[in-house]
């Protein structure tokens, strides 16, 4: 009777694993998030159980920036504050 959506999501799946791969090369998903250093994890641990921002073990690209961008601040406010190197190394 109105018009038709059907046509949504029909693509969804071998999108949604070609946007997986893309993701991986632009440095996202489950295996990218392997790599990130242990403040990125803490990071990771207050958005999931404080923030409750849901599951940060597959992060988009864009949101594991995210994480090393507020590492990378916290890093360099602790230096700023008390002068000497954070105690997590960065990765
Ligand atoms: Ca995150
Ligand atoms: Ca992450």
């Amino acid at each position: 009777m109105t018009d038709s959506t059907s046509n949504n999501g029909k693509s969804e799946g071998w999108f949604g694993s070609l946007g997986d791969k893309v993701n991986a090369i632009a440095g996202g998903g489950a295996s990218s998030e392997t790599k990130e250093d242990k403040l990125d994890k803490s990071i990771d641990w207050v958005q999931e159980n404080i923030l409750g921002q849901g599951k940060q073990d597959n992060e988009s690209a864009t949101e594991q920036f995210k994480d090393e961008q507020m590492s990378d601040f916290l890093r360099r406010e602790y230096k700023n504050t008390t002068g000497s190197d954070f105690f997590v190394k960065d990765k």
